[in-house]
């Protein structure tokens, strides 16, 4: 049935006579119909990739380019006077992630899709999500972001598993939502559910009582962790999704016929991150429970499962005390005690243990030994693991580590963001490139080609212009679509070090003040969500807002800088803000960011980076060379020295450059107190002063440095388009579909 038919038999009426929303939902109901009829993926060995967050974003513009049918009923919609961007708008986007690895998450189901592979996304439905970020008095509130409606993406299913808790047992209850693949099959993504979730349990922002377990395990994403009953809810959360995923692999395997002493052979588990470690013990239980003795179902589960590494921040590898097991899952403690000896007896080395002398299981150690690979997520970070966070794993498994370095699907973030620059590409090199994003590369012959130049600052320039008339619309934001958008947007986190463009601002600003004008106005754009127990990167935001509304009331600086922080950042502000961005800041503090994926969409929609030489702009640096990428700072050699040897002393830079002080001391002058709060202000000063874990300070010169000759170069209006073509041009790695099809190569062989 064509949208036309839909629209009838629902509302018997018209496209025309009918509102946006009428038509979004005859849209989800024909898009949901066409992916039922489409074949899904098929194979022997099938991938389970269980994953606590999947930051799919809308789904509606990308099912419809996937199936192919977008120009087709974009048309058909504007022949009765209807517009597809503002249907779009319609969609609430679920936020079931946090950042990166979400995201990572769902550009990887649909690439699995595309390539036609054997696998699903196993997670869970959180009703409301991570949070909805509210700025109030310049600082950030959080509120229930509520997604799921009556009609929505997801697929209630035949399919519940009893899940059992220490003391109670809870039933679940599957739904499933489609991915469909770029002209190709679909795959599914499984989000487990507890239909005793209460969602009145939200009183005032995300507050909520923790300990009713029944009641709230499926309302948000990583509930507050600052106290012991936010973390014992997080392993509750953590065990429902890979007991159901267990119950539901077995299942399946039984269903095809497979053999459980085989379970290898039809099953790959892809554990992201340490979130769902639990299915090691968990699987290993249940083959028990089928009657497989433990050493057999432990080889059986060892051949089965596979571990990413996403960070080497010690806060994000997960250690749970034992007595959280002991309450929340006291059935999985003696495999794990069992897993546990098994290595200590093997290896006299306490550092690789499962089991600290504090009574903590580390859960990537388990990942490590009863996993039979384990990936870092881009190049320097796999080595920073292999040598340095995971050395003595290393030496122990050297075959078991190997890269995957990170990628994007090309489908949402260049076909789907950004037409306009899909369609110059197209008309220079043909289509083959949203098939094989390497050819790319044959954009290379152009950058010398003056009318292709211009056309790429034209396409700029109207998503500029799109930028400023969307943010004004849904944010009451005015920009100056003729400055410089210099925009940084990802987590708020030290180490990603938006403080140090914060403190660049505050440097300008005093610039401007002594005279020295800017010969473009800078726009300098920021987006992030803090985690509502991070009190530092709070105090950052609130250091952004309280400098965005100090320079717009001044009016001898706000003609020539502006500072924009969007509200409630997430994949649907992404797809706007990438595509306008002229410059892009992926500043980490050198050997802390494992990768990082926005600064492959930015490249691919021709911004260029600043960055310092981390993560995946390691890579990029490589392909595109020192002219196209603008890096600085320490490298990660050095920062992992100075972290050995303690030797980092921020007050000494403090004291010793004026610049970095009078940029300090400003956050706590009589003109931020005016605008601020001064308990974060204060808290946030002392914190650089007296500590600065992520070593802003030693970096700060160089940056700003950096970002005078970025600007400066920026003028020189065909030199830059050439820089922006060259990054497209070498984007083409970057794709996630080379990513998958390397996972499959190497780890998952379906
Ligand atoms: C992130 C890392 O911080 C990024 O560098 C990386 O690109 C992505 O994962 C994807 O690999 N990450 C995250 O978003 N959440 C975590 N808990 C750990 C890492």
């Amino acid at each position: 049935m064509n949208v036309q038919e839909i629209v009838n038999n629902r509302y018997g009426k018209g496209i025309a006579q009918c509102s946006n929303e009428e038509i979004y939902y005859a849209l989800l109901e024909m898009t949901k119909s066409m992916a039922k009829e489409k074949e899904s993926n098929e194979g022997k060995r099938k991938l389970y990739y269980i994953s606590a967050e999947f930051l799919i974003g809308k789904l509606l513009s990308n099912n419809l380019i996937n199936l192919g049918i977008y120009e087709e009923v974009k048309q058909v919609l504007a022949e009765n006077g209807k517009n597809l961007a503002e249907i779009e708008e319609v969609e609430p986007e679920p936020s079931l992630g946090n950042g990166g690895l979400g995201r990572l998450a769902a550009c990887f189901l649909d690439s699995i899709a595309t390539l036609g592979l054997n696998g699903d996304g196993v997670g869970l439905n959180y009703h409301y999500g991570l949070f909805k970020q509210v700025f109030e008095h310049n600082l950030q509130h959080e509120e229930p972001n509520p997604w799921i409606e009556k009609e929505s993406w997801l697929t209630k299913t035949n399919v519940t598993y009893p899940v059992q808790f220490g003391g109670f047992t809870l039933q679940s209850r599957l739904y499933d939502i489609d991915v469909i693949g770029y002209e190709n099959r679909t795959t599914k993504l499984h989000l487990f559910d507890v239909e005793t979730v209460d969602e009145s349990l939200v009183g005032d922002g995300i507050n909520f009582d923790k300990e009713d377990i029944a009641k709230n395990l499926t309302l948000f994403l990583y509930p507050d962790d600052s106290d012991d009953k936010g973390r014992i809810l997080r392993v509750y959360q953590q065990y429902f999704m890979v007991s159901n995923a267990a119950q539901l692999i077995i299942d399946e395997t039984l269903a095809r016929g497979g053999d459980l002493h085989k379970l290898n052979e039809y099953a790959a588990i892809q554990i992201n991150d340490t979130h769902p470690s639990m299915v090691i013990p968990e699987l290993i239980r249940l083959l028990m429970q089928r009657g497989i003795l433990m050493d057999e179902a432990i080889e059986i589960v060892s051949k089965t499962c596979a571990y990413t590494n996403h960070t080497i921040l010690a806060e994000a590898l997960e250690k749970w005390p034992i007595h959280f097991l002991e309450k929340a899952v006291p059935q999985l403690l003696p495999i794990i005690y069992e897993l546990n000896s098994r290595v200590v007896r093997k290896y006299d080395d306490k550092s690789v243990a499962i089991i600290d002398d504090e009574k903590r299981v580390h859960m990537a150690h388990m990942d490590i030994h009863y996993g039979y690979s384990v990936n870092g997520v881009a190049y320097l970070h796999t080595e920073i693991l292999k040598n340095t966070e995971l050395n003595n794993f290393y030496k122990i498994y050297p075959e078991k580590f190997n890269n995957k370095t990170n990628g994007i699907t090309f489908r949402r973030w260049l076909l789907h963001c950004n037409h306009e620059l899909a369609d110059l590409i197209e008309s220079l090199i043909g289509p083959g490139f949203k098939k094989d994003a390497m050819e790319l590369e044959k954009l290379g012959a152009l950058v010398d080609d003056a009318s292709v130049l211009q056309r790429l600052l034209d396409v700029k320039n109207s998503r500029k212009t799109e930028l400023k008339d969307y943010l004004a619309k849904t944010q009451g934001i005015v920009l100056d679509d003729n400055s410089i958008y210099d925009i940084q947007i990802k987590r708020l986190h030290e180490y990603k070090r938006q403080q140090m463009n914060a403190l660049y601002v505050i440097h300008k600003y005093f610039e401007i003040k002594a005279g020295k004008k800017p010969t473009r106005p800078i726009t300098v754009i920021f987006g992030a969500k803090a985690a509502p127990a991070y009190v530092i990167a709070k105090d950052i935001i609130h250091l952004i807002l309280c400098l965005s509304e100090l320079i717009a009331n001044d009016p001898e600086v706000s003609p020539y800088l502006k500072v924009v922080m969007v509200e409630n950042y997430n994949v649907t502000l992404a797809e706007k803000l990438i595509p306008a961005a002229d410059i892009h800041e992926q500043i980490s503090l050198a050997s802390k960011e494992a990768s990082g994926t926005s600064n492959m969409k930015f490249m691919l929609n021709g911004a260029v980076a600043i960055g310092t030489m981390d993560g995946a702009n390691v890579e990029m640096h490589q392909f595109v060379g020192d002219d196209n990428i603008y890096i600085f700072g320490e490298s990660s050699e050095e920062v992992i020295k100075h972290y050995e040897k303690a030797d980092y002393v921020s007050r000494s830079y403090y004291e010793n450059d004026a610049n970095i002080k009078r940029a300090v001391d400003f956050i706590v002058s009589d003109e931020m107190m005016a605008v601020g709060c001064r308990e974060n202000l204060e808290r946030l000063y002392n914190e650089l002063l007296n500590k600065d874990w992520f070593m802003t300070l030693p970096d700060f010169e160089d940056y700003v440095a950096t970002k005078e000759r970025i600007y400066a170069d920026y003028e020189d209006r065909m030199a830059w388009a050439k820089k922006m073509l060259i990054n497209i041009s070498k984007a083409g790695f970057f794709s996630s579909d080379r990513t998958i099809a390397q996972y499959n190569e190497d780890i998952w062989h379906l």
